[in-house]
């Protein structure tokens, strides 16, 4: 079977990780591709740091720093030290030397002229991930965060220097129009039996993916059922700020809510199934009457055996969707 995340960031990479100890103890032949949103991604001392990927990587390569969510576990920060001396790097944003090593690699080979696609295919050939990342498109479209007050800012100094916390009230990927999704997350998406839409942030992480055009052609044409997550329980966010993020879209932070925004495939949306937390199960009703096969299941992901239940908990509603 062959199953493909969208997403990115650290709901995303704890998903994935459940998928694949859920088709490790299945057994059988199966294939993971994941469609990795890129926006987040910003060039700080000239080079290019990707967030959603590097979640993504170093936690299925099991060498991330699971405490913060982002980085390499045991790092030092000799080099950021400096940076932040030079001035080159804001001392608001901190890069690990470990996690240097992995934004020089990247940008010498960027600069080499390789794709993003094959950048990411480079980095991950080092771990055994069980899974193929592909970036959403090849193309920078970097998320700007518009203000209330103010000029736009990159999504990175919003998220980590403002904490999300100036108003914000739209969110734009620089050069969209010009981008296409990359050959990978295509084929991912057509020849997927099942897509599942990761419990990721639905408008900086799921929404730039979305937003590439002809991405949601390709989803909408795909034979496979697309199942999604709620990255909301009990109308909180599970980590993050997602919540900044739906408010400045004026989408209420709860499961149905997020459920409407992604929308219902049969009504020209993204979503076939929905699953929800089992604090949330009043939602159930409402999200059907939308057009979305919803179910309550325990959404916590603990450890390997709760992520992978999850995983399964989700494939369980896509077979009964197909
Ligand atoms: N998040 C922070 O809150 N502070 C940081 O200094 C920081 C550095 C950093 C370096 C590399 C990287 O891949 C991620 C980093 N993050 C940091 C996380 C990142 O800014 C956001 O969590 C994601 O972009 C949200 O999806």
């Amino acid at each position: 079977m062959n199953y493909t995340v969208i997403g990115g960031g650290v709901g995303c990479a704890r998903f994935v990780k459940g998928l694949r100890e859920h088709v490790r103890r299945a057994g059988g032949q199966h294939r993971i591709d994941v469609v990795v949103n890129t926006a987040d991604d910003w060039w700080v001392s000239g080079l290019r740091i990707a967030p959603d990927h590097d979640s993504l990587l170093y936690a299925l390569a099991g060498v991330n720093d699971a405490e913060r969510g982002w980085g390499r576990a045991g790092e030092s920060e000799r080099v950021a030290g400096e940076l932040h001396v030079w001035g080159t790097a804001p001392d608001w944003f901190t890069l690990g030397d470990l996690d240097l090593g992995t934004h020089i690699a990247r940008t010498a080979w960027l600069r080499e002229g390789l794709s993003v696609s094959e950048v990411y295919r480079r980095l991950g050939a080092r771990w055994d991930l069980g899974a193929t990342l592909h970036p959403a498109t090849d193309a920078e479209i970097d998320t700007h965060v518009l203000l209330a007050e103010g000029e736009p800012v990159h999504f990175q100094e919003w998220w980590v220097r403002h904490r999300a916390q100036l108003p914000a009230t739209g969110f734009a990927q620089r050069g969209i129009e010009r981008a296409a999704p990359c050959p990978g997350a295509l084929d991912a998406i057509a020849s997927a039996d099942v897509i599942l839409v990761a419990p990721s942030n639905p408008v900086v992480s799921v929404g730039p993916v979305l937003a590439v055009p002809g991405m949601r052609d390709a989803l909408a044409v795909a034979t496979a059922p697309v199942v999604g997550i709620s990255g909301i329980i009990s109308g909180a966010v599970v980590r993050g700020m997602a919540d900044a993020c739906l408010a400045a879209i004026g989408v209420e932070t709860s499961a149905e809510a997020v459920a409407r925004h992604y929308g219902a495939r049969s009504g020209g949306g993204l979503l076939d199934g929905w699953l929800v937390d089992e604090s949330d199960a009043a939602a159930v009703a409402a999200v059907r009457e939308c057009g979305i096969v919803a179910r309550a299941v325990p959404l916590w992901m603990r450890d390997a055996d709760t992520s992978a239940r999850l995983a399964g908990d989700a494939l369980a509603l896509a077979a009964s969707l197909r």
